[in-house]
């Protein structure tokens, strides 16, 4: 293999934290208000990262007082004075794009060419784009202003990518932040704090407080928090949909999916071979997006499933950091044995399983690709999220089956139509019931288009203009108001 992204920054910077990390609060890193702490681990070695504190209720209430705090200021910016920091932590990020790839790579277990190509590249996207909307908001967004205090909780999958895509919007808006990181991966969201204290920041904007659960449901449950945007589980989204209910919180919410992708038979074989497998394997299938139902239509399936298996013995599963790496490691041991115990009862519930050949790195949290055939429509590996690199397919014969099998999931994220007729392939998106629809093209993301879901995949939209409506109130005059009296 090619030689491994060379770590010593991050190795410094980790040793530089042997003591722990604190939560980043007011512009600081503090200590926690109670002592306890969790271990991070790299999931492709199981060594120790760091240690990060546990957020107490009394942590999560000193970072909401400090965003309420910051926010008078903060809002009453001009836009285009915003701007000016969201563009310097942009060109921070930038600076530093390898040390945050080899970070996020060593926190969450992502191939590094997926860290340094895709997940880092699009965060400094993120903030650069956001930039501009600040420098426009008052007169794109007249008669409207911040929400208030933010209470953000996110996912390990994308760990940088998802805080920026939280993040970015909430500051350009002029809201201010406490953002939670999931407890797998919080160590680049610590590393953006010192980026934020670097560019000047005021102190109070963004608040980082770490920890799982419960830190999570405390940030939710806050009455100091306006608004609160969530993406992980569909589970824990109907949590915080029925701990917000009532309270005046404005909600967003990004949840799981089980999206299809459609191959007509006059479809480009060897594209859409190359698209299922960026569907389903990239980020090892730890994509809530992830086109993890492959719907063929029967006179190709055969001819297409051999390709794609042929195709999937080529990938490299191993080390993340080596370069020629395809598929990482799963993010953490209890994710990895959800996924095994899925594939397990579909092995029992009779589906044929194919499973890539390739031997697995002794060590870490690996799961090999992995394809589903024959499996009744109604089974729960064609209904449930798996989060793994494990796809299930069946088969069609009309367009209107396509459509048909495609809609019938409680889910509704994303979709990937191929079709070399463009009439075929949009008359089926049109039918979609979801919130993207890529043709003859799948995992497509960029700041200024809006992403987001239908039913369970949760409401709310972030990216572009819609998504900046999440971060903004209709009322102003009132809401500044009482922000700035409480
Ligand atoms: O997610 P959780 P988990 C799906 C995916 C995966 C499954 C389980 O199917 O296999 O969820 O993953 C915080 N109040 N997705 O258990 O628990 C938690 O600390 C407030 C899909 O890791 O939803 C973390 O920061 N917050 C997905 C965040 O919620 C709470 C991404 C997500 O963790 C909380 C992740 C509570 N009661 C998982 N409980 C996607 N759609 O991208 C937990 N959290």
């Amino acid at each position: 293999g090619v030689a491994p992204e060379q770590n010593t920054e991050v190795k410094a910077w980790l040793a530089a934290h042997a003591d722990g990390f604190g939560h980043f609060i007011g512009g600081a890193f503090t200590a926690p208000a109670a002592g306890a702490s969790f271990e991070v681990l790299n999931p492709a070695t199981g060594a120790v990262l760091a240690a990060c504190a546990e957020g107490s209720t009394a942590d999560v209430d000193a970072a909401v007082a400090a965003a309420r705090k910051a926010l008078p200021g903060w809002s009453g910016l001009p836009g285009h004075v915003r701007a000016r920091h969201l563009y310097a932590i942009a060109r921070l990020i930038q600076k530093r794009e390898r040390f945050f790839s080899v970070l996020e790579t060593m926190d969450n277990g992502k191939p590094i060419r997926e860290s340094r190509d895709i997940d880092v590249p699009l965060v400094v996207r993120h903030f650069y784009h956001h930039a501009g909307w600040a420098e426009l908001i008052e007169a794109e967004f007249p008669g409207m202003a911040p929400v208030g205090v933010c209470g953000q909780i996110i996912p390990w999958n994308f760990p940088l990518l998802m805080l920026a895509w939280k993040v970015a919007p909430a500051l350009a808006a002029g809201n201010t932040v406490v953002l939670k990181p999931a407890e797998f991966t919080p160590l680049t969201a610590l590393a953006f704090a010192e980026i934020c204290r670097e560019a000047g920041l005021p102190a109070g904007v963004v608040n980082i407080v770490t920890g799982a659960g419960e830190t999570g449901a405390a940030l939710a449950g806050h009455r100091g928090v306006d608004k609160v945007a969530f993406t992980g589980s569909t589970e824990v989204g109907r949590i915080i949909r029925e701990a917000t209910a009532g309270t005046g919180k404005k909600l967003s919410l990004e949840l799981g999916g089980k999206s299809p992708f459609i191959v007509f038979d006059d479809a480009d074989l060897d594209s859409a071979v190359e698209g299922i497998v960026d569907a389903i394997w990239f980020n090892q299938g730890q994509v809530c997006c992830a086109g993890s139902r492959l719907i063929v239509q029967e006179g190709i399936a055969a001819r297409f499933l051999a390709k794609l298996k042929a195709r999937a013995e080529k990938l490299r599963v191993g080390d993340p950091l080596d370069k020629s790496t395809d598929i990482g490691a799963i993010v953490a041991e209890v994710q990895l044995e959800r996924i095994r115990a899925l594939v397990e009862e579909g092995r029992r519930e009779g589906s044929e399983c194919w499973q890539a050949s390739a031997p697995l790195p002794g060590q870490g949290f690996f799961f090999p690709p992995t394809i589903f055939t024959a499996l009744a429509p109604a089974s729960r590996l064609a209904q449930e999220e798996i989060f793994g690199p494990v796809l299930v397919s069946m088969t069609f014969r009309t367009p209107e089956e396509a459509v048909m099998l495609a809609n019938n999931s409680r889910y509704g994220l994303a979709a990937s139509a191929w079709s070399e007729n463009i009439n075929v392939a949009l008359d089926a998106a049109a039918k979609l019931k979801c919130g993207v629809v890529w043709v003859n093209s799948t995992n497509l993301f960029d700041a200024a288009a809006g992403f987001g879901g239908y039913r369970e995949s949760g409401f709310g939209r972030e990216g572009g203009r819609e998504g900046l409506y999440e971060y903004l109130a209709a009322t102003p005059a009132k809401r500044v108001r009482k922000a700035a009296a409480a």
